[in-house]
């Protein structure tokens, strides 16, 4: 019936990570294959989360892509890969099967953030692991929530980091098969976990992820050396947070997150994430802890100034007068309230 408009369409939503022991660098630039395993926290979708909705339809000129509902001049480059890719891989699948007509169809694209691009946190992330969903929704008809392998392969190719996004809790990525990213456990293994996010700056960063590692690779001796320590370090981490172990938890959370940045220094010419109130509250948290007599607090610096601190709910309260005392401008901050609690949700 031709008065029909056909139209397949999908919704979804993915949260950011964070990443507990970074992932820095790529063996492969096209097929984004890490150097090391990384491990992250997927934050709950209730507190920020990106929204995406896909559709399909016979009656769109091109595909399209709508960012905070304002319609892009053109497709990012490497979301045209994932739609490249997708159909290339359903054409290989169905091609004796005229129901999929569709693959000739445009889609449209809508991304949108609950969180503001000035939160210090990466959208690439949840933005990429949510388009992943969303087409290998539509295009292979799995149910939905479903992570298939073509699923994995679009997040990491969108983003290397949203790959473990596709998972609630705590999540590991692993470097020896690198299309696989797992979540090692639920949020609920630590229901007293609590993030806070201290946003020093919010502007874009000077150098991007994907080319500061490019040029770490390339330049680097330290970071040869930091790719030795971290399949013990993934082990430890994983074994603190099977204990609940907040001292260990910290500690190396603490010093990956500098070594990291260390190595970003070793990078020539440097690469510089963190800012002088960054390095002023690495000293403040240490002498805090130290004072405290127990670790309290951790801190952990992705590719930015803006620090992710841990701490466990009984020490929330005293933490936040600290840094409303340090920090009056930060009490203004809206995620002081919001980024509290993870879930899993899938
Ligand atoms: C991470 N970062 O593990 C690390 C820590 C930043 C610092 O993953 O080139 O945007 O798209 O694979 O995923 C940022 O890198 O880089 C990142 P590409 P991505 O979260």
């Amino acid at each position: 019936d031709n008065s029909i408009v056909q139209k397949r369409s999908v919704s979804c939503r993915t949260a950011p990570n964070i990443a507990l022991i970074k992932y820095w660098g790529k063996r492969n630039d096209e097929l984004i294959i890490p150097e090391n395993s990384s491990y992250s926290i997927t934050l709950s979708e209730d507190d920020l989360c990106t929204h995406t909705t896909i559709s399909m339809s016979p009656e769109y000129k091109c595909d399209t892509f709508y960012y905070e509902n304002v319609k892009q001049k053109e497709i990012p480059k490497r979301m045209q890969h994932l739609l490249d890719e997708i159909r290339r891989r359903t054409s290989k699948r169905k091609l004796d099967n005229d129901h999929f007509s569709y693959l000739n169809w445009s889609v449209e694209i809508h991304s949108h953030n609950t969180f503001p691009s000035s939160s210090g946190l990466a959208s690439s992330a949840s933005a990429y692991s949510s388009i992943a969903i969303g087409l290998s929704t539509l295009f292979e008809d799995t149910e939905d929530g479903t992570i298939t392998p073509t699923c994995s392969y679009l997040a990491r190719i969108g983003s290397g980091s949203a790959i473990r996004s596709l998972y609630g809790g705590f999540v590991q990525w692993y470097h020896k098969d690198p299309a696989l990213s797992e979540c090692m456990y639920p949020a609920e293994q630590w229901p007293e976990l609590r993030i806070v996010i201290l946003v020093f700056n919010s502007k874009t960063k000077p150098i991007s992820s994907t080319d500061a590692m490019k040029r770490t690779t390339q330049t680097s001796s330290l970071y040869k050396e930091r790719l030795k320590t971290i399949d013990e370090k993934i082990e430890q981490l994983n074994l603190a947070i099977k204990k609940r172990d907040f001292e260990n938890f910290s500690n190396i959370v603490m010093r990956d997150s500098n070594q990291f940045h260390a190595v970003c220094m070793d990078t020539y010419p440097p690469v510089m994430y963190l800012n002088d109130q960054s390095k002023h509250f690495i000293q403040l948290v240490h002498e805090y802890n130290n004072a405290s007599k127990i670790t309290k607090v951790a801190y952990t610096f992705d590719a930015g100034p803006n620090p992710f601190c841990f701490i466990l709910q009984q020490h929330l309260d005293e933490f936040l007068d600290l840094i409303k005392y340090f920090y009056p401008a930060q009490t203004q901050h809206r995620f002081h309230d919001q980024i509290k609690t993870m879930k899993l949700n899938r």
